[in-house]
C-alpha cells in the first residue's frame, strides 16, 4: 500500500487543485490531503471563501481523496509522515524546493502546477 500526501487550502475548488489531486493519486494506492484550517489560511494570509467544513466535504467528495486531515501549522508534515507511513508526499511546482527536508522521511515529488487559474 502505496501512501501518497499532499496539502493545500484548496478554497474554491477548480480543475488546477482537483488535476494536482488526481494527479496525486496516480502516484501510489491511497491520497491522503492535509487541508488547511481556517486559523492556519490565516497564518499563510490567505482569506479563503469557504469554512474548512465546507472545503473539506468538497475534496471528500473526489473520489480519489481516501482522507482529509487538518493542516494547522507548517510543522506538522514530518509528524504526519510518520503517523501515516507515507510514502510519497507531493505538491505543486510553485512550491519546488520548500519541502526538499522530507526527503530524509519519505519520497518528494512536485507536480507541475496548472497555469492560468487562481483561487483569488
Ligand atoms: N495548484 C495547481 N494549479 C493551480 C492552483 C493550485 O496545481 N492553478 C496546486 C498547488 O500547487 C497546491 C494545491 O493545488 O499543490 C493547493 O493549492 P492551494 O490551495 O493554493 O494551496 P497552498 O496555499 O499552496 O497551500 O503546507 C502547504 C500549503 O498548505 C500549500
Amino acid at each position: 500500500m502505496r501512501t501518497v500526501i499532499t496539502y493545500g487550502t484548496f478554497d474554491t475548488l477548480h480543475y488546477g487543485h482537483i488535476r494536482l489531486l488526481r494527479r496525486a493519486a496516480e502516484l501510489g494506492d491511497r491520497l491522503i490531503v492535509g487541508l488547511s484550517t481556517d486559523e492556519f489560511n490565516f497564518l499563510k494570509g490567505k482569506k479563503s471563501l469557504f469554512t474548512y467544513e465546507d472545503r473539506k466535504k468538497d475534496i471528500e467528495a473526489l473520489r480519489f481523496v481516501d482522507l482529509v486531515i487538518p493542516e494547522g501549522n507548517w510543522e506538522q508534515k514530518i509528524k504526519d509522515v510518520q503517523k501515516y507511513s507515507v510514502d510519497i508526499f507531493t505538491i505543486g511546482s510553485d512550491w519546488e524546493g520548500e519541502f526538499d527536508f522530507l526527503n530524509d522521511f519519505c519520497k518528494v515529488v512536485y507536480l507541475e502546477r496548472t497555469p492560468s487559474i487562481s483561487s483569488t
